[in-house]
């Protein structure tokens, strides 16, 4: 199927470390490791040994620890092993030349986690955890993808399929004996199932969207008329101050951004130009961006300020927050010095006091329900693209399914329909037939994984 040369890499980072791992897999790996090894086979699978590389001549490269994994039982599915030298760079890089040396090619990104997917070792959620697991910034997206790695994401796809066969073989009974009722269940439990079918796969698209932003983050737009708080929430936020805060009308003119974490979720929160009619060319430059921002940003929360009565810039703050965002959150501040009761149409609303840093711990829970609610993390999953895709194909042939089965359609023709909702569940899990594709996911690991 592949080429399973030898390849190799540094497995470490490329910084001084006590320890530091070169990596090599593939077809003849143990015969390699015979010729720069000082301790000589027999290799057993799982052992580490003791010894020395060393160079063409017999010199010492290094003293190491070499571990040996043997085909199949190997992260790759193919003979492979692990040195462990001392971490220099150039320890590590001698250690690496000798390897191409004696006849292993440089890895690419991604390529050991590639082989371990091609010999069926992982299938692709499972090498897309990997991947996560590596890049993960908080300890819930850790958790979330140590979870999709150890296959219950998998498993649970699996029943789908599972499902799907099931009635797929159902309709070839009718197929095959049309004049026949051999069929062991009811058209109505059919339905049933597809409809079962149909809502788990629209949940999963919906857990995959958690863990978009679990992993990738959400973007939070503030905007509001000039003078209402908007720099001050944004360094209370981001625990900086970053955004200047004055008591003139107007003093942020650009789109100002600072990084934060609520609940292991990465936010990143944009204090915009207090939106108004303005002649000034500046600031109207700095509000057309804080429209763009708006319209960018997965949350926007909509600020008013409780010292003073809502005016016809606010009301337009509320008309433009409604028009142009599904998710907004109304915040009112300067509840310290509140004159003003007034009614905002938004569900969610929270009022704080900048000055006195009241109000804003329920702010951030309001910001983490609004992006996840699910009971628990254990459903959350990550996906690229391309399983996405195919997760909005089955649904879309579910609908198409439970359609043919309401009207009583050609069992053909529903048969066809089955093939398509079968092939788009394979392709979230398993089997990618485009090599390019299989390359471009593969390119995002580092080399040595
Ligand atoms: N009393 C009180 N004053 C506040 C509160 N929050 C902000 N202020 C004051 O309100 C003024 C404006 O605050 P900013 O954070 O600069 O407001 P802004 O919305 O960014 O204003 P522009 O950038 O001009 O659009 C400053 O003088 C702040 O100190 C609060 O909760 N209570
Ligand atoms: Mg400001």
């Amino acid at each position: 199927m592949y080429d399973d040369d030898i390849i190799a890499a540094i497995a470490t980072g490329y910084a001084v470390a006590a320890i530091g791992i070169v990596r090599v897999s593939g077809r003849g790996s143990l015969e390699l490791l015979e010729k720069i090894f000082t301790k000589k086979p027999p290799y057993e699978h799982r052992k580490i040994y003791y010894g020395h590389i060393t160079d063409s001549n017999g010199e010492i490269i290094d003293e190491v620890l070499v571990s040996v994994f043997k085909a199949p039982n190997s992260y790759t599915g193919e003979d492979s092993f692990e040195i462990s030298c001392h971490g220099g760079l150039s320890v590590l890089n001698f250690v690496l030349e000798r390897v191409l040396e004696a006849g292993a090619r440089m890895a690419q990104p991604g390529e050991f986690t590639k082989r371990a997917f091609l010999n069926g070792k992982i299938d692709l959620s499972q090498a897309e955890a990997v991947e996560k697991i590596i890049s993960s910034k908080s300890k819930r997206a850790l958790f979330i993808a140590q979870r999709q790695l150890a296959g219950k994401f998998s498993s649970k796809i699996e029943k789908i399929r599972e499902k799907i066969l099931f009635l797929m073989a159902e309709n070839e009974v009718i197929i095959d004996h049309p004049e026949e009722d051999i069929s062991s269940i009811e058209t109505k439990e059919k339905l049933n199932m597809l409809i079962d079918i149909k809502k788990q796969l629209k949940a999963i698209l919906k857990s995959s969207q958690y863990g978009d932003v679990i992993f990738e983050g959400v973007v939070l737009a503030i905007i509001g008329k000039p003078n209402v708080g908007k720099s001050s929430l944004l360094n209370i936020l981001t625990g900086t101050s970053r955004s200047i805060v004055t008591d003139i009308p107007g003093t942020t003119r650009d789109v100002v951004s600072g990084n934060f974490n609520i609940k292991g979720i990465p936010c990143t929160i944009l204090d915009t130009a207090g939106i108004r009619e303005t002649n000034d060319v500046i600031e109207n430059i700095g509000v057309q961006r804080s429209k763009k921002a708006l319209k960018e940003a997965d949350i926007v929360i909509a600020m008013f300020d409780a010292s003073n009565m809502l005016d016809e810039r606010d009301t337009g703050i509320i008309d433009y927050a409604v028009k142009h965002s599904n998710k907004v959150i109304g915040v009112i501040n300067k509840t310290d010095i509140k004159k003003a009761n007034f009614m905002l149409p938004f569900d969610k609303i929270v009022e704080i006091s900048c000055k006195n840093e009241t109000g804003v711990d329920k702010l951030e829970d309001t910001i983490a329900d609004s992006v996840i609610n699910l009971e628990s993390d254990t459903d959350i999953v990550s996906l690229n693209a391309n399983q996405k895709e195919s997760l909005k194909k089955g649904i879309d042939i579910c609908d198409k399914l439970i359609d043919d089965f309401k009207r009583g359609a050609d069992p053909a023709l529903i048969g066809v329909d089955f093939i398509s909702l079968a092939d788009s569940i394979d392709d979230i899990i398993g089997k990618i037939s485009n090599e390019d594709m299989l390359d471009t996911m593969f390119k995002k690991f580092c080399i040595g994984k």
